[in-house]
């Protein structure tokens, strides 16, 4: 009986501290990878919003984004070893959108719909 209760205890505490070494390992990781960037962009209206929802989430690497059509911005919370801020840039360029100092792709800003486009 005493066995049992010794076997018992050295097994809960050995689970205790590998649970504990893997939160430990998990959190160092995150915060190595995570990054966020708050991109400036040409957002108008609730189709911008969906078309760059759309970009954003085929992209790899992206965790988190909030689009802001008040202040016209993006923020991205992104895994830095799969994805980068000139990437992030260009997906939302290729979506007919400026994004920073990246202009919008002529091309899909053609095809957007004319409540996106800027008033000429
Ligand atoms: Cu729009």
């Amino acid at each position: 009986m005493c066995k049992f209760i010794k076997i018992t205890l050295f097994l809960f505490i050995m689970l205790c501290f590998s649970t504990f070494m893997v939160n430990t390992l998990d959190a160092q990781t995150a915060t190595k990878k995570l990054e966020e960037i708050t991109i400036n962009s040409s957002l108008r209206c609730g189709m911008c919003e969906a078309t760059i929802s759309k970009s954003l989430k085929s992209l790899q690497g992206v965790k988190a984004y909030k689009i802001n059509l008040l202040k016209n911005t993006i923020w991205v919370k992104y895994k830095s070893d799969k994805t980068n801020p000139d990437e992030l840039r260009n997906a939302i360029s290729k979506s007919g959108y400026d994004a920073d100092n990246v202009k919008a792709d002529p091309g899909a800003y053609m095809k957007l719909p004319s409540c996106c486009k800027k008033p000429s």
